[in-house]
């Protein structure tokens, strides 16, 4: 009778008013959790009926990729564990362009350099609340389970994505998105587009064409899709980590400068406008071609810089920035790369040889002119600088390095700080509307997406920062699934077998301990003005007692580290001045003059990065609380204060420094992920030349070792992922075996009861709480999702609601 009703049930339009039915609507207590999961599966079931795959869907959906699954999908099921069998499973899958594995519920990306059709709507119809296994393994089916994980528990979740550089996050991160707006489909076309225009928007200006990939992340990116506790989708909101802002300055051999400065040079010429942005014409600016190769026609006329303009243009539009905003920022980055232009030359008196002057004016004028400042002002401020002392103000001139350090200095405060607001108003245009849904209702998916680890042949300050944020997402990998779940064991007292694992612990500690870590050591010295790379290199050296570091002989200003993907050799060279990051106040002063309202507002405070302060501190507080003892944050005390400040702030503050700065960064995004429900996503780079179905087997062994997938199989195997407490346990699965209404215990002998009657096999219980399998959860959400339709139906029945 009841498969009749759900049958019933799902195709009776009636069913909409039933959320209205004072029955559900007065529902409190446990019933509430009952309520959303209703409206859940009312919307689910009204959008796409049954979601029992039909033959259709499984044979036709694509000639490429086989649609069934099968035990292989998962290296758990292996029969034998060594890395040669799972290294040639990997192989064998990925040659059959199966780039998606299992590892329990952690999932296995190889980089297809090359485009699939997996990505198509059908495919997303695929992976909409079917069980994981019913499909083969897809980054769909990590989104869904994300989706599903917080529709049904009310919970907040978190993907993150972690992997060296090129080996498809950013990627990944898309797809992810991609997937949730499909599945939390609003009635609000217009918000879904909008959010899709997100990653596109942010990655023009945060990405940029490295050495080892030609769409590589300058910047971290957290992403918190937010959704009504129904799961429609109602808003965004990105954070943004450590935009690699020397960039702008400066780019290694073979790089090139942020995308954005190349597609408005393609698109505002192919507009015929390059005069009206004072755009140099000629020959390429600096900023953009510090190989001067570069020939002016292979910029202004590149089809692909062209369209990614106009596709960038449409972001803008869609999102809702106004005419208005989009010039500015035109009018800015313009502005930079005249900036970059501007020369100085020394001016040799008899009295005076360290003043410096601008010879030509055409570029001083055009920045001038773009920033709507006095361009003798602007001069001013570039070649000279004021002194206090004694309560005396004392104008000194700058020498030409000083000069076009300043000029450097305020190229990469302006590009840092456009930036900074541009994520700040996509954030304003994305707020949930508040008609829709409250933000303490609301629930969130976030999505990390960080630059990955990096080794060139020359390392700088940059990819030490990059690394850094690496080895902390490698440590929350490691304490998720290792330490936390072996620690429980021991707790309560259950006998599982424990995995050994790399702790890469000691080597973050060596980085973020105060005060005699890495970066600490590094801030005392850039206090000193009398510091130099050598005395920097000398300091690490004397007090760094660590097997982690070493100082190579006869190789001068370097230090090596062994990260927990490799060893890295860092120069040193400049790394005091990038830590400083000093913008004079001049400089500032000058700006704040601007006729420009986007340029008044990017220097008339200090922006702040991560929204509200007193909700920024509270969260920080809260989160350090929250974490568990063993989960290092390398800090001590947190100035939630300085995470609001630019780093290059110099006036009226203590100086902030990159690395100061860095640190608090790395809290903030701590904190946002311990309070979700991870989902983890491991992408693996199959070989270095980018090269479509070429399985590199070495250069595969060594990002399995590092990343221990050898061991989170095992732990996956034989470990209980998931612990519940038995009154969370009763509370959330009690209607597997009691009546709707009956209150029972939260007691041991209920929770078995319940595990008998759904029966699960293989779990354990342990002094306070259930220890289940990685498959049991999904197991059981199934199982409730269909014993609550069935309850609800048959009540709505008995009370003649549904006629
Ligand atoms: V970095 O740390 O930001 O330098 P990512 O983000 O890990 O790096 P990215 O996602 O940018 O790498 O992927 C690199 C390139 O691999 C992309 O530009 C694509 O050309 C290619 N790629 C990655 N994933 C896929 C995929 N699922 N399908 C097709 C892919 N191509
Ligand atoms: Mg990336």
């Amino acid at each position: 009778m009841c498969r009749c009703l759900i049958k019933d049930f799902e195709t009776r339009p009636a069913v909409i008013h039933l959320l209205e039915h004072p029955f559900i609507k007065q529902a409190h207590g446990r019933d509430m959790l009952l309520r959303k999961q209703l409206a859940t599966l009312i919307r689910q079931q009204q959008e796409l009926g049954c979601r029992t795959k039909t033959k259709h869907e499984r044979i036709n959906t694509s000639k490429t990729l086989k649609v069934e699954s099968c035990p292989n999908d998962d290296l758990v099921n292996l029969e034998v564990l060594d890395e040669e069998i799972i290294i040639t499973h990997l192989q064998r899958r990925y040659e059959d362009l199966q780039i998606y594995t299992y590892v329990g519920d952690i999932l296995i990306a190889l980089n297809p350099f090359q485009n699939l059709n997996i990505y198509s709507p059908q495919f997303s119809k695929l992976y909409h609340g079917v069980k994981r296994m019913s499909n083969p393994p897809h980054i769909f089916a990590t989104a869904d389970a994300a989706y599903q994980g917080m529709v049904t528990f009310c919970k907040d979740q978190c993907i993150i994505i972690s992997g060296e550089s090129g080996a498809g996050k950013t990627e990944s991160a898309h797809l992810i998105v991609q997937h949730l707006t499909f599945l939390g489909k609003a009635n609000n076309r217009t918000l879904r587009e909008k959010i899709l225009q997100v990653n596109p928007l942010v990655e023009a200006f945060g990405n940029a064409c490295s050495a080892i990939n030609h769409n590589s992340s300058r910047f971290g990116k957290y992403l918190e899709m937010k959704f009504t506790p129904t799961g429609a989708v109602m808003g965004a909101k990105i954070s943004e980590y450590l935009l690699e802002k020397s960039r702008v300055i400066k780019q290694a051999v073979g790089e090139k400068n942020f995308h954005i400065f190349y597609y408005i040079y393609a698109g505002l010429y192919h507009q015929k406008q390059l005069k009206e942005y004072r755009l140099p014409e000629k020959a390429p600016p600096r900023y953009i071609d510090s190989e001067h190769g570069k020939v002016m026609q292979d910029i202004v006329s590149s089809k692909q810089y062209k369209e990614q303009f106009d596709a960038i243009q449409d972001c803008f539009r869609i999102i809702g920035f106004t005419k208005e905003e989009v010039n500015s920022v035109y009018k800015i980055l313009s502005a930079i790369l005249n900036t970059g232009n501007i020369e100085f030359a020394a001016i040799t008196s008899q009295h005076q040889t360290d003043k410096s002057e601008v010879p030509n004016a055409e570029a001083l004028e055009n920045a001038a002119a773009l920033l709507s400042i006095g361009p003798e002002e602007l001069q001013e401020a570039l070649t000279s600088h004021c002194v206090v002392t004694r309560g005396e103000t004392i104008i000194r001139t700058n020498t030409v390095d000083k000069a076009t350090d300043v000029r450097d200095a305020m190229s990469k405060a302006l590009y840092g700080r456009l930036f900074s607001w541009i994520v700040n108003r996509i954030n304003a245009l994305l707020q949930p509307d508040k008609n829709i849904c409250n933000a303490e209702s609301g629930m969130n998916v976030g999505i990390l997406d960080i630059f990955g680890f990096e080794n060139f042949q020359k390392n700088s300050f940059e990819q030490l920062c990059i690394n850094i944020a690496n080895e902390q997402i490698q440590f929350y990998f490691n304490q998720h699934i290792f330490a936390l779940e072996q620690l429980e064991y021991q707790s309560e007292g259950v006998d599982a077998s424990l995995v050994e694992y790399e702790d890469n612990r000691p080597i973050l500690d060596m980085f973020l301990q105060k005060p005699m870590g890495l970066l600490s050591l590094l801030d005392e010295e850039s206090r000193f003005p009398q510091a130099t790379d050598q005395t920097l290199v000398d300091k690490f050296e004397d007090n760094l007692r660590f097997k982690y570091f070493w100082r190579p002989k006869r190789v001068e200003l370097c230090f090596g580290i062994q990260h927990y993907a490799g060893q890295v050799l860092y120069n040193v060279d400049g790394f005091l001045e990038k830590n400083r990051d000093t913008l004079p106040a001049d400089i500032v002063v000058v700006l704040r003059t601007s006729e420009n309202k986007l340029l008044q507002q990017l220097f008339s405070s200090p922006l702040t990065k991560t929204g509200n302060l007193a909700t920024s501190r509270a969260r920080v507080t809260a989160a350090s609380r929250s974490l568990p003892p063993q989960i290092s944050t390398g800090r001590n005390k947190v100035d939630t204060m300085e995470m609001m400040r630019h780093p290059e702030e110099t006036t009226n503050m203590r100086r902030q420094t990159v690395a100061s700065y860095f640190r608090y960064s790395l809290m903030d995004l701590l904190s946002k992920m311990v309070v979700g429900q991870p989902h983890f996503v491991r992408c693996i780079k199959p070989n270095d030349g980018r090269q479509a179905l070429c399985f590199c087997k070495d250069r595969v062994m060594v990002q399995l070792r590092y990343t221990g997938i050898l061991e989170t199989v095992s732990i996956r195997r034989q470990g209980y992922s998931h612990r519940i407490l038995f009154e969370e346990f009763v509370n959330r699965y009690y209607y597997l075996a009691f009546r709707a209404h009956q209150m029972p215990d939260t007691s041991r002998e209920n929770a078995i009861t319940i595990l008998e009657r759904a029966k699960l096999d293989n779990w354990v219980l342990g002094r306070t709480k259930v220890f289940l399998k990685y498959y049991h959860v999904e197991q059981l959400n199934l199982l409730l999702r269909e014993v609550i339709a069935r309850v609800v139906v048959l009540q709505a029945y008995t009370k003649g609601w549904l006629g």
